[in-house]
């Protein structure tokens, strides 16, 4: 009997495998894969990492992108700067989600913090960022930083501990992350903060949906005298633009912006600089509801 050869059927090229997140029922974004490093399932969810030519890695969750190697810098440098350089002496900053470890990351790349914790649910996340993004979890290698796998909200609840700044850095809001988004939950930060504590939380894109915003926004809102909404350009992220909300008892990040500080110390940021800062409230037309 003759051997079938099995390359004889196989097409000249290899099939190209592309991932694709939906964005809404009639679009989303899609990207050519080179192949799946990890694919598994925590407690909570899903975890996939895929090598991709355009994004390098690219950290999935349920199925939706988190993060990229190529654009992840916008987004931890803009949850974290934006605050840093808007509050006058920040030493201790409380971190909850952020299980890859960038925002961390970010954090301690200022000398004057003394106390970085991350409260994250899911500790394979964080096991899973430190085996495929080295350099996204460094932060968590500092020796400022604690990291406690727990509940972030059952955490802000019990916690006797101030902050200088605290940042969510969550999924969407919905599943898992839905209580990380709750007026009560704010407004447990709200008391887990010093009198002039800042917190960042991401907020969605509002292109496709500003309502997901505006509820965030609203929320805030009942407990913070001071909310402001600011932009940056992510593109991996539905729409590329994407929204966070910076919730604040007393500093205001165009009035109290440290740009002296800013100068003084030079670190390596990508994104971040003395122009975006202010630049980022300037909002479109559109979204002047904010
Ligand atoms: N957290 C916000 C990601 C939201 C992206 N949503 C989506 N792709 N549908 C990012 C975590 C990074 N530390």
């Amino acid at each position: 009997m003759t051997k079938i050869k099995e390359d004889k059927f196989l097409p000249p090229e290899s099939p190209e495998i592309w991932f694709t997140e939906k964005h809404t029922n009639n679009c989303g974004i899609t990207f050519k894969v080179n192949k799946t490093l990890y694919s598994g399932r925590s407690k909570y969810q899903r975890i996939d990492i895929l090598e991709t030519p355009e994004f390098g890695r690219v950290m999935l969750l349920d199925g939706l992108v988190m993060l990229t190697q190529k654009d992840e810098f916008v987004y931890h440098e803009m949850i974290t700067q934006i605050p840093l350089f808007t509050h006058k002496n920040p030493k201790s900053y409380l971190v909850i989600g952020g299980g890859d470890g960038g925002t961390v990351s970010r954090v301690a790349l200022h000398p004057e913090i003394e106390k970085i914790t991350e409260v994250e649910i899911d500790e394979d996340v964080v096991n899973v960022s430190k085996r495929f993004f080295p350099e996204i979890a460094s932060g968590y290698n500092d020796r400022r930083t604690k990291l406690i796998i727990d509940d972030g909200i059952k955490f802000i609840e019990n916690s006797e501990s101030k902050y200088d700044i605290v940042t969510v850095d969550s999924t969407d809001p919905f599943g898992p992350a839905e209580g990380l988004f709750s007026e009560k939950f704010y407004n447990d930060i709200y008391n887990s903060l010093t009198d002039t504590g800042i917190l960042t939380v991401q907020s969605e894109t509002p292109f496709y949906d500003i309502d997901a915003t505006k509820v965030i926004y609203k929320n805030l809102k009942k407990s913070f005298p001071i909310v402001r909404v600011y932009l940056a350009f992510i593109p991996t992220y539905p729409a590329g633009v994407w929204s966070f909300c910076l919730a604040s008892k007393m500093y205001d990040p165009l009035i109290d912006f440290d740009e002296k500080r800013f100068s003084a110390v030079s670190l390596p940021l990508k994104y971040y600089n003395k122009q975006i800062h202010k630049a980022v409230f300037a909002l479109p037309s559109v979204y002047n509801v904010f």
